[in-house]
């Protein structure tokens, strides 16, 4: 099954590499995420002001994953970073009660609009 899905993706993508977004507020665990997927691992990280973007190939398909930083003041240079994008992952921090609104609104301004593939819960406390 792993093997025609493989095999799909990569008739319909050929050696293009899908650029991928990571979206969510701060602390939601975007970087986290980021090198569970390039390393298999957990590392520490630090707030990431800016981005970080690593290349992640899976089942022969090449992602470009650009992971943005989440913090108020970043937020709004997310859009900067829209264009050529092929989908988002929006990662919410289920146990961040008090911000679970504050995210909603970020999903429904930034990620929704632009055809978000999958909502990620990051669901640690
Ligand atoms: N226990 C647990 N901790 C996590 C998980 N994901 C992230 N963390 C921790 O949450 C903190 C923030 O994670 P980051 O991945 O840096 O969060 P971020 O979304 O990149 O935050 P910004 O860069 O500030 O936007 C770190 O201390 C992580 O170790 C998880 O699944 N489980
Ligand atoms: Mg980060």
């Amino acid at each position: 099954m792993g093997a025609i899905f493989s095999r799909v993706l990569s008739r319909l993508w050929g050696d293009k590499e899908a650029r991928i977004l990571i979206l969510g507020l701060d602390g939601a665990g975007k970087t986290t995420m980021l090198y569970r997927m390039q390393l298999g691992e957990v590392v520490s990280t630090i707030p990431t002001i800016g981005f970080n973007v690593e290349s992640v190939t899976y089942k022969n398909v090449k992602f470009q994953v650009w992971d943005l930083g989440g913090q108020t003041s970043i937020r709004p240079y997310w859009r900067c970073y829209y264009a050529n994008t092929d989908a988002v992952i929006y990662v919410v921090d289920s146990c961040d009660r008090d911000r679970i609104s504050t995210s909603k609104q970020e999903l429904l301004q930034h990620a929704w609009g632009r055809g978000a593939a999958g909502c990620c819960s990051s669901g640690f406390c």
